[in-house]
């Protein structure tokens, strides 16, 4: 039996702090529920760095979300849990983050049928063990793989939001004025 503590790692106002809350309770940012629609799950705790990225582009669309520590190799049971979980408690979407042997992913994905998207981590190989390790799942587990590092991180939560967006047209209204600012920036942008 695995413990029923998950760790998350919660932002306040002195920084960045790793906490263990309950199974059932998780702790979830944006208003406009109080389920946690995105899960942002990585190996390690110095994965954080790298994966902010995620959770602060789902704070800016107001995504609902948390973020928690959790090992395919480390702690197996809890990884396990966590993924067999994570659709009865109204998670739409995981995105899972590791590095060098990279299994998070392929492990989550393995318990659960929705959309997982893995992040590779840098590494001592410069990431690409983790890119390989993270895309290339055997046909029938299905993981999308996004790029290493923080763009990964960054397009792992718009993907997500993408996903979401189907079925919640204030949130596609929200990506198409991303995209348009996005735009607009690099139209108006000057060279020195
Ligand atoms: C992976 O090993 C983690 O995802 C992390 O990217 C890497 C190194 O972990 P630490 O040794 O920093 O905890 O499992």
């Amino acid at each position: 039996m695995v413990s029923a503590g998950i760790h998350l790692i919660r932002e306040n106002d002195t920084g960045t702090e790793l906490a263990t809350f309950n199974f059932n309770m998780p702790r979830t940012k944006g208003l406009k529920t109080s389920k946690s629609l995105v899960a942002v799950v990585m190996g390690s705790k110095s994965d954080w760095d790298t994966m902010r990225a995620a959770a602060e582009t789902l704070e800016k669309f107001g995504v609902a979300h948390e973020a928690q520590v959790m090992s395919a190799h480390r702690t197996p049971g809890l990884a396990t849990q966590f993924a067999a979980n994570a659709d009865s408690r109204g998670v739409e979407v995981i995105i899972a983050a590791a590095g060098g042997a990279a299994h998070l992913a392929g492990v989550i994905a393995a318990h659960t049928t929705l959309p997982v998207l893995g992040v590779p981590m840098t590494s001592a190989l410069n990431g690409l063990d983790s890119l390989l390790s993270t895309v290339q799942m055997p046909g029938g587990i299905p993981v999308g793989t996004l790029a290493i590092g923080k763009a990964g991180a960054t397009n792992a939560a718009l993907l997500a939001i993408a996903i979401l967006a189907n079925s919640r047209p204030e949130l596609k209204k929200k990506l198409r004025d991303f995209r348009a600012e996005q735009e607009k920036k690099i139209r108006e942008a000057k060279l020195d």
